[in-house]
């Protein structure tokens, strides 16, 4: 299955034979306070900042979320995006719980966007895959619906069944339907990790399509969250996770790592390259 986006020019190919595409998550208010105060002045040097360390670090693909308290994301995501575009050509991934704002930035966006995101819910469905149809974006599709999040793996299968009947219902082709199986806090509860990974796997067996999740998730609240979120990658990216989002400065590695070890690297040229620029910085 191949998911294609594009920035201006640049084509990123999520293959789920392919190697692994890495969402850059920074450009994102939480526990960033200098990304909120940057963004209430209208000035968008640290977004921009933000973008080019991501892809320094190797991220594919950019995560714009300019969600806040009292933010007018209507305004405000298609003008991030603007600036983004005029610096820089990579592919973005909408992130707003909000379809107005992600309708806003789809009309100013080149290329092809990836929405973030659509749910099962009724509402959801309703307000975001007939933008997605419109604007020919793909959709990353939540395994949570009006009843809230399940903890059994077979029933997010079902919902992420439900996400694509619908979008292809619509005429979105299944290949722009990437789904997010939920990653949640391992120390809020001892399961959320396996119940994660089985969702992968189903996804991927039953499925075979593109599989995201905001992978630093996990980890919240615990010390040492690097190593947890290298090895939850690592395994997630085994069973079927195509595209995490996450942070690529600290992630990179260990992706690279995994896509060697999986035979998607020939002659380990991706890791070579990778390693002898962090070494030589
Ligand atoms: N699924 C989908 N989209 C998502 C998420 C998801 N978007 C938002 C979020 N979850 C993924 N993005 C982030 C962004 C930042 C952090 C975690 C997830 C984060 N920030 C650090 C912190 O909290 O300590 C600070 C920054 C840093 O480490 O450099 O962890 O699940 N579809």
């Amino acid at each position: 299955m191949k998911t294609i986006l594009c920035g201006s020019t640049r084509e990123v190919i999520i293959d789920t034979n392919g190697p692994v595409i890495i969402i850059g998550e920074s450009i994102n208010p939480t526990r960033r306070k200098k990304l909120v105060s940057t963004l209430q002045e209208g000035n968008f040097e640290y977004v921009l900042e933000l973008a080019r360390i991501q892809i320094d670090a190797m991220a594919d693909v950019l995560d714009v979320n300019v969600g806040f308290p009292g933010v007018d994301d209507v305004k405000l995501l298609p003008e991030t995006v603007i600036a983004i575009q005029n610096k820089f050509d990579i592919p973005l991934c909408l992130d707003s719980p909000n379809p107005k704002a992600i309708e806003a930035a789809l009309k100013v966006a080149n290329g092809k966007c990836l929405i973030n995101s659509v749910n099962g819910e009724e509402h959801s469905l309703n307000a975001i895959l007939p933008v997605a149809k419109e604007f020919g974006a793909a959709i990353i599709g939540l395994v949570m619906d009006d009843n809230g999040i399940t903890h059994d793996p077979e029933k997010r299968l079902a919902i992420a069944e439900k996400i694509l009947e619908r979008a292809l219902k619509l005429g979105i082709k299944e290949e722009y339907v990437v789904i997010d199986p939920l990653a949640m806090a391992v120390s809020a509860d001892p399961n959320a990790c396996m119940v994660t990974m089985k969702t992968i796997r189903l996804i991927h067996q039953k499925l075979g399509l593109n599989i995201t999740m905001g992978a630093s998730n996990i980890s919240f609240g615990l010390p040492n969250r690097e190593i947890l979120n290298a090895a939850f990658m690592t395994l997630s990216i085994l069973n079927g996770l195509t595209c995490p989002i996450a942070n690529p400065e600290k992630i990179t590695a260990a992706v690279r790592a995994a896509d060697l070890i999986l035979g998607r690297d020939d002659f380990a040229m991706r890791f070579i390259e990778y390693s002898q620029r962090t070494i030589n910085v």
